[in-house]
């Protein structure tokens, strides 16, 4: 059966959204690249049903003639998502990037070196349960790498750090090597970091629009404003290019925060209280036997101030 006739199946055309600018979506398909849009009805219940994010995959309808887009029929079930906590009071989820693989963290060894930013950053890739990779920008213009990655060593706990110089392609192998056919990698960190500069290098093309940063404080200049879902030649993978971030909250969910953890409550037992928190309660077990590890010390410390974040944010 060719794709052709797939479109008025009644499965609709499968395809997977690689930008949305609004209510208009950009979707791949076997039928080459359509714009679709939402359908009547899922505009007006916003919030009440799932949205269509980049990253998802959709079936759509046959074109309206009024306008020639494609309205999105359906949302495939995610199999994962990237969210983060919504920016304002609401304590609400808000879903970045729709099935991504990996999360690549993005950050500078300029002046915007921040160990718990990055800290923070890799928090929200592990709390949707989602592996991460520290990629650490700018590495060129780094004069103590080495005292900087011993900061962040304490807090990856078996994430991958690469310190790249995103011009030089020469430093970008260890980061593609977590790509390969069909595995799709969302990018993450502050304005300009070089997330949109990383892209256009593995692309091999000025497909993203990038710009310097302020000379004063190197902060970037929010260049990227939308979300767009990118096809490496090659067959090497997908990566999802997200505009900066100004600050990384955390979606805290409890089941990949305690896989995370996990490794620290053996002893949970061993506590003095039956609802021991685990964290500065007396008697409790799981830090003492932490305090006795220098890795397991860093992950309990990690812990404690993500618990702390998750109680005051
Ligand atoms: N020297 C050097 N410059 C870099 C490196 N990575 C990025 N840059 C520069 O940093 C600036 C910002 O890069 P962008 O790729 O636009 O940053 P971004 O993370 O996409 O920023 P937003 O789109 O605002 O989120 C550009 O001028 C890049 O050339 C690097 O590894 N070394
Ligand atoms: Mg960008
Ligand atoms: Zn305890």
């Amino acid at each position: 059966m060719g794709f052709e006739t797939s479109l008025t199946n009644a499965a609709g055309l499968i395809g997977r959204i690689t930008r949305q600018d609004r209510q208009r979506y950009t979707v791949i398909t076997g039928l080459g690249t359509l714009r679709a849009t939402l359908t009547t009805g899922q505009r007006f219940s916003r919030g009440k049903v799932l949205t269509p994010i980049v990253g998802d995959w959709v079936t759509l309808l046959e074109p309206s003639t009024s306008d020639g887009l494609h309205p999105i029929k359906s949302i495939l079930p995610r199999r994962s998502q990237l969210s983060r906590r919504a920016a304002g009071d609401a304590n609400q989820e808000q879903v970045l990037v729709a099935n991504p693989d990996i999360v690549f963290v993005v950050s500078g060894l300029d002046q915007n070196f921040n160990v718990n930013r990055i800290e923070r950053f890799l928090a929200v890739a592990w709390s949707c349960g989602l592996p991460a990779v520290l990629i650490l920008s700018k590495a060129d213009l780094c004069n103590d790498l080495d005292d900087r990655l011993i900061r962040v060593q304490s807090i990856v706990h078996g994430t991958p750090i690469y310190p790249v110089n995103m011009h030089d392609p020469k430093t970008l192998t260890g980061v593609l090597s977590h790509l390969s056919s069909g595995l799709c990698a969302a990018l993450m960190g502050s304005s300009g970091v070089g997330k949109s500069t990383l892209l256009n290098q593995l692309l091999g093309s000025e497909h993203m629009a990038t710009q310097p940063v302020r000379a004063f404080d190197d902060k970037g200049r929010h260049t990227t404003t939308h979300r767009e879902l990118c096809l490496l030649p090659n067959d090497q993978g997908l990566v999802i290019d997200t505009p900066g971030m100004r600050e990384a909250q955390i979606w805290f969910q409890e089941a990949p925060f305690q896989k995370r953890y996990g490794e620290l409550f053996l002893t949970r037992d061993q506590c003095r209280f039956s609802d021991c928190r685990h964290l500065d309660d007396p008697g409790c077990a799981v830090r003492d036997d932490a305090m006795a590890d220098p890795e397991r010390r860093d992950l309990w410390q990690q812990y404690r101030r993500l618990m702390a974040l998750k109680n005051t944010q």
